[in-house]
């Protein structure tokens, strides 16, 4: 497996927010928290491709949200928040030699922080980013190849998968108070009442890279014989950021 992850860029502290209070933060620790969450990823077999820093692009180390990755294709996506649609064209470059490329395009928008993944199904939140144009663009692109995609209703979160992720095949770690997770099919493990951010957590190859700091969810994941790497990311989630948003995975 490959992963595509960029340096976390020294414009952080200027970061989209939605939902949390904008609150200082502690760039070159940011940096060593990323550099942790990549050695992470290749202990666990990955091969990491990591992109130069975009000094002038607050958000850029959260590449999940610019493009949607299956096998046969990568759709580049339409971010909801504007200034971060500049943040597209190095991504582009370096999916390229990967995949055939496709494109989410205006009045579409779409975040691909909202797009879960479950064999072949995609469920799409409806958040503040990602629209039904932009829904309904992905599932143009990818019924052809045999892929559901289903729009799914949020709230009080910033994307689909900051309210639930896929921790085992057919098993989504989920809040249930930010999505109706019977919608998704799957059988669901419960983040702890008390940490409702614990939700995203990324699988990687038999293991799961998940933040640190949640241990009571973290012992739910171990009792279910899930294996976890904690990874400490205090400064990235300050900027509403987690583990996935941090890579695209090339399966
Ligand atoms: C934003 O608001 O766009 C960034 N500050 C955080 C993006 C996090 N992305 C993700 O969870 N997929």
């Amino acid at each position: 497996m490959q992963a595509i992850t960029r340096a976390v860029s020294g414009s952080l502290a200027r970061c989209e927010l939605t939902h949390l209070e904008r609150s200082p933060i502690d760039v070159p620790l940011a940096r060593a928290q990323h550099h942790a969450y990549e050695r992470a990823l290749r202990s666990l077999g990955v091969r990491v491709t990591s992109l130069p820093e975009e000094p002038d692009l607050p958000d850029a180390v959260f590449v999940e949200d610019t493009a949607v990755v299956v096998d046969e294709l990568a759709v580049l996506t339409l971010p909801g928040a504007e200034p971060r649609r500049l943040e597209l064209a190095s991504i582009e470059e370096a999916l390229a030699p990967h995949r055939k490329l496709a494109r989410i395009t205006a009045p579409g928008t779409l975040d691909g922080g909202d797009v879960l993944q479950l064999g072949r199904s995609l469920f799409v939140g409806r958040s503040g980013r990602t629209n039904e144009e932009g829904i309904a663009q992905l599932r143009a692109l990818l019924a052809p190849l045999d892929y559901t995609v289903t729009g799914v209703a949020l709230q009080g979160c910033l994307h689909l998968k900051t309210a639930a992720t896929e921790v085992a095949d057919g098993v989504v770690l989920v809040n249930p108070s930010w999505i109706d997770a019977g919608l998704l099919g799957a059988r669901c493990i419960e983040v702890h009442p008390s940490e409702p951010s614990a939700a995203n957590s990324l699988r990687v190859g038999g293991a799961l890279i998940h933040p640190a700091g949640f241990p009571r969810t973290q012992e739910r994941l171990e009792r279910e014989g899930l294996s976890v790497v904690p990874v400490e990311l205090s400064e990235l989630q300050k900027a509403e950021g987690a583990v996935t948003c941090c890579s695209l995975l090339l399966r």
